[in-house]
């Protein structure tokens, strides 16, 4: 039996991994998390099935064994969110960076085959061009995009110097059941569901004209699976985005529309190391990875929409 780890598997894109995993047959799967941002409750239906090590990625030490031997390793563990990263910038740092040099080394050292590493679209930063193709140079423009940058050139330089097989896909705003809400840090996505089913205000940063990529959490799930398998990618970076962009405006407005409602959003200022548009140029995802996003937005919305209703 091959051995999977998914660090970060108690949070809200690594519980759907693992949920995407056991689907698939893996029945070996190992979740590394600190339950910092993640809960045991989104692991609930799949506990039976699967190890959960309430472990920190920065301790080196207590992360070792459990990657050891392992097959593969989906790198999830992080503090994500701009706005966070700029207001306690050290924790973010420690487990982004330190975190994730502790993870590759683990998994170098333990002969692991493939990490597969959570990178984030705010690598490309206000680039002028759309959609960003991984060719264009990068503009981290906070800590945070930074942060997952440095992770990036970690995952390239392991592949290189230490013969490990890394691939990193950049996330591009995920969206979908289990987001919190609880947090002035969380997905704007998850932030609208909540203010949509409670009747109350968002705050929308801007004039609202900004646009993301959102991409549905299943999708992001499904690119993951097939970048642990897929032949000669090994020290490459890849979009795992839609390929799309939707303004907050636009969002806000179908949501309306979907409940039935009329709630004027509040406009506040533009937040700092704010990105004004993204969009991902998905064409090598698509071409070596056979990347196939199945979810349009009105779709993952409803289906998002509809776990708010019930469940949170
Ligand atoms: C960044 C990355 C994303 C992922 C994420 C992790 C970009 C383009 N995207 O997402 O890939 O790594 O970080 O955290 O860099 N907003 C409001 N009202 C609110 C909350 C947010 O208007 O109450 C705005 C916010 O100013 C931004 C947009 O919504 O323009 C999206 O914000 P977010 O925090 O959901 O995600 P973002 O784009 O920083």
């Amino acid at each position: 039996m091959k051995k999977i780890i998914v660090t970060g598997g108690a949070g809200f894109i690594g519980s759907a991994l693992v949920r995407a995993l056991l689907v698939r047959g893996e029945d070996e799967v190992e979740v590394i998390d600190n339950l910092l941002t993640g809960c045991e409750h989104n692991l609930k239906e799949v506990a039976s099935r699967v190890r959960l090590h309430k472990l920190d990625i920065r301790d080196a030490q207590a992360i070792a064994p459990v990657i050891l031997g392992a097959d593969v390793v989906y790198h999830l563990a992080a503090i994500p969110s701009v706005p966070r990263s700029i207001a306690d910038p050290i924790p973010s740092h420690e487990i982004n960076i330190d975190g994730t040099f502790n993870v590759f080394r683990a998994a170098a050292q333990g002969g692991v085959r493939r990490v597969v590493y959570a990178a984030s679209s705010s690598a490309y930063g206000d680039t002028e061009v759309l959609p960003k193709t991984e060719s264009m140079a990068p503009r981290p423009q906070s800590p945070y995009a930074v942060q997952k940058l440095v992770g990036e050139y970690y995952a390239s330089v392991f592949h290189s110097c230490f013969g490990l097989e890394t691939v990193a896909l950049r996330f591009f705003n995920v969206y979908g059941p289990r987001q919190d809400p609880g947090s002035p840090y969380s997905g704007v996505l998850s932030l609208f569901m909540k203010h949509l089913l409670n009747r109350t205000t968002p705050t929308i940063f801007g004039d609202g004209e900004q646009s993301r990529d959102f991409t549905y959490v299943e999708d992001v799930a499904a690119v993951c699976v097939k970048a642990a398998v897929a032949t000669d990618v090994a020290g490459k970076i890849y979009n795992a985005g839609n390929g799309g962009r939707f303004t907050l405006n636009f969002i806000w407005d179908v949501l309306q529309k979907m409940e039935g409602v009329h709630i004027p959003p509040v406009y506040g200022p533009p937040r700092e190391g704010d990105v004004r548009h993204s969009m991902a140029d998905t064409a090598s995802a698509i071409a070596d990875l056979g990347h196939a996003p199945q979810f349009s937005i009105e779709e993952g919305l409803r289906r998002t929409l509809d776990w708010y209703r019930t469940t949170a």
